[in-house]
């Protein structure tokens, strides 16, 4: 199985170096894609450089910051091209933990999309303030009640799609820039009759740097999930099988 870890980068310079190799401990045989949008604090140079040292590491560069969504796109995009079968998104800043990589490579023998959970049997989220907690769980309900979706943290970014679901998923019609990408991209390939599983993973609050989480970021997700679901009639099952 050819395994990429696809990492989108903003102002990350004190991330990127020990998540690489927190990856590569845990996932030897994986490649890694880093996808940058040209962050001001020079995370783009330093990628580089790990890149020229180590050939599992490879480097997207944007000119501007578009976004987690767009970054995914180019990344996945990317990812059909160069041959690989499993394709990872994961953030750079530790809060995905990378010692769960290989659960989700099992998880993937019995499913198309593996999502990671915080929310299986309780919650496990570290270091994250009330009202960030209060938010996310609040976003994972609404999510489900209005789509139907069987995922018990839809908003999560910490999945892995086998090859087919990203190339069956018309990635020129995802809308979603920001956040409601995890919540567009899982609710389209469900709907497109592919199996979904959910494994527990614990979230950590980030180790260096800053969220880029906004406001308006968590605007755009409501509406988008209203938008899907009424694209759909609401229908809360998926619409063939594959
Ligand atoms: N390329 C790119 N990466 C982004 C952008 N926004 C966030 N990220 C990255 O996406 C991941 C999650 O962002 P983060 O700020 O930690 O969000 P939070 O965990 O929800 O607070 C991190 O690796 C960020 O560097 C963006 O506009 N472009
Ligand atoms: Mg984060």
């Amino acid at each position: 199985m050819k395994t990429l870890i696809i990492i989108p980068t903003y102002d990350e310079k004190d991330n990127v170096a020990p998540i690489a190799e927190a990856v590569f401990t845990n996932l030897p045989e994986a490649h890694i894609l880093f996808v940058d949008d040209n962050s001001p604090d020079g995370t783009g140079d330093i990628l580089d450089k790990m890149s020229s040292e180590n050939s599992a590491i490879q480097v997207l560069h944007n000119e501007k910051k578009s976004g987690l969504g767009r970054a995914y796109i180019g990344g996945f995009k990317w990812a059909l091209e160069k041959g690989y079968d499993l394709i990872f998104e994961m953030d750079a800043d530790f809060s995905h933990d990378p010692a769960e990589l290989p659960n989700f490579v099992k998880a993937a023998e019995n499913a198309d999309l593996v999502l990671g959970s915080r929310y299986v049997d309780g919650i496990r989220i570290t270091n994250w303030p009330i009202s960030r907690l209060i938010l996310s769980k609040g976003a994972s309900l609404y999510v489900r009640f209005i789509t139907g979706i069987p995922a018990t943290d839809p908003t999560g970014g910490y999945k892995c799609y086998s090859r087919k679901v990203l190339e069956t998923i018309d990635l020129e019609d995802i809308v979603s820039s920001g956040y409601s990408f995890q919540v567009e991209m899982s609710y389209k390939t469900w709907m497109l009759g592919f199996t979904l599983t959910d494994i527990p993973i614990t979230f950590v609050d980030r180790r260096a740097g800053y969220s880029k989480m906004s406001g308006g970021i968590f605007k755009e997700a409501i509406w988008l999930v209203l938008k899907l679901a009424l694209k759909n009639r609401f229908r809360r099952k998926p619409l063939q099988k594959q």
